[in-house]
């Protein structure tokens, strides 16, 4: 197939998705055009059979704000045609379904192209912050040709506060379990902790919903009773915040900022526990990550956290901003090696029994083949 997908390149689990998804779809023979504003960061390798088309708006002085969404759908339009594109899969509602609607309009007299739609959760937050854009959100929703969401738990939000006629199929997240493994790297390790102390890790691009300041407290009460080390990895306008926050605890020494990573796959399997106290979150994507390294992840009881992580199996989930419990859950895991090696390997399991790429990859080609197939 000739498939084109539109997404946010930047540091997210949207642009994750798109890109794991580019790959995989390539690596089976179809011809995958990725439209974005720069290079997603997870296609920065070559990929045989994934092309990745740049998309600029101009910026002229009349134009108060650049045009994005005209010059996406332009470019969709030149390369459905040079390319003989056949779907175009659009990550997030706006604007990328509402430029692959209007592609496919201006490509109506002379070829079909259908638009699948994936929801990954702040489609909706977008519109809880900000609700001028409920209209244009509904409408690029119900004109789709498809529409996922990554998990039960955001089909059903999605489906009620969009007043949609059709529930958004349910196509979760997956991981790479082959790339996303536990690695042993004891060199690497001892940079960061002495044999005796235990690695907590949190990774997000720090936005509020993250909750990173809930990172540092829970962590604060783990290293009372069990000495650790405490890693995060990305970067966001709540850095500062928690930076100042384990300072004030006296923590500094403890608690390493390691910065905006790429690489996050090396960087996992040097975690005990993975922390996600997030206040939403649709999926989670770095817990299923976490947990293909084989790290246990206690995260908040929220969204779609309960489908990703079993509670009491491969994690522990707790109320949002219950630092308290997530913190005794924390202690109680890291102080018990039985429970803790039996968790970690299940985490692995889950990981790659439910959420491995291939039969989600599967679901993608089957649900483009329904869309194609439907006049
Ligand atoms: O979580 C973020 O801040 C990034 C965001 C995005 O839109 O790229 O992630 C959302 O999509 C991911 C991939 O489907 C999900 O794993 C995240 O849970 C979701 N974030 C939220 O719902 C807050």
């Amino acid at each position: 197939m000739n498939i084109g997908i539109v997404c946010y390149p930047s540091y997210g689990g949207s642009g994750v998705v798109a890109s794991e998804l580019a790959r995989q779809l390539g690596r089976r023979g179809h011809r995958v055009h990725v439209f974005s504003y720069e290079t997603p960061f997870r296609l920065s390798h070559f990929e045989a059979n994934v092309f990745f088309h740049e998309v600029e708006a101009p910026d002229y002085p009349l134009f108060r704000f650049p045009p994005y969404l005209l010059a996406l759908s332009s470019k969709i339009v030149e390369v459905a045609r040079e390319a003989d594109l056949q779907v175009i899969h659009a990550h997030y509602a706006v604007p990328h379904t509402a430029a692959a609607y209007l592609a496919k309009q201006m490509l109506a007299g002379e070829r079909r192209l259908p638009v699948l739609t994936t929801m990954h959760g702040t489609d909706i937050t977008l519109v809880g912050n900000d609700p001028q854009f409920y209209e244009i959100t509904r409408f690029s929703l119900e004109a789709s040709d498809g529409v996922t969401a990554v998990s039960r738990s955001l089909a059903e939000e999605s489906a009620e506060t969009f007043r949609l006629r059709r529930l958004p199929r349910v196509i979760p997240n997956f991981v790479d379990a082959e790339e996303y493994r536990p690695r042993n790297n004891p060199a690497l390790r001892a940079r960061f902790a002495r044999p005796d102390e235990k690695i907590l890790l949190h990774i997000s691009n720090m936005r509020p919903v993250k909750r990173v300041e809930d990172v540092i407290r829970i962590f604060a009460r783990v290293n009372g009773q069990a000495p650790c080390r405490l890693l995060l990895a990305g970067d966001g306008p709540e850095r500062l915040a928690a930076s100042h926050l384990a300072e004030a605890l006296g923590l500094q020494e403890r608690v390493c900022f390691l910065g905006r990573q790429d690489n996050v796959a090396e960087i996992f399997p040097l975690a005990d526990l993975f922390l996600l106290p997030s206040a939403k979150e649709s999926f989670g994507l770095v817990a299923l990550e976490a947990m293909a390294c084989q790290v246990p992840v206690i995260a908040s009881d929220t969204g779609g956290l309960p489908e990703v992580i079993e509670k009491g199996v491969t994690g522990y989930l707790a109320p949002v901003g219950d630092v308290e419990t997530m913190a005794g859950y924390a202690i109680s895991l890291l102080t018990d090696e039985r429970e803790y090696a039996v968790m970690a390997r299940q985490a692995r399991e889950r990981a790659v029994n439910r959420f491995r790429a291939d039969p989600i990859i599967d679901a993608y080609e089957a649900y483009y083949g329904e869309i194609l197939n439907t006049p």
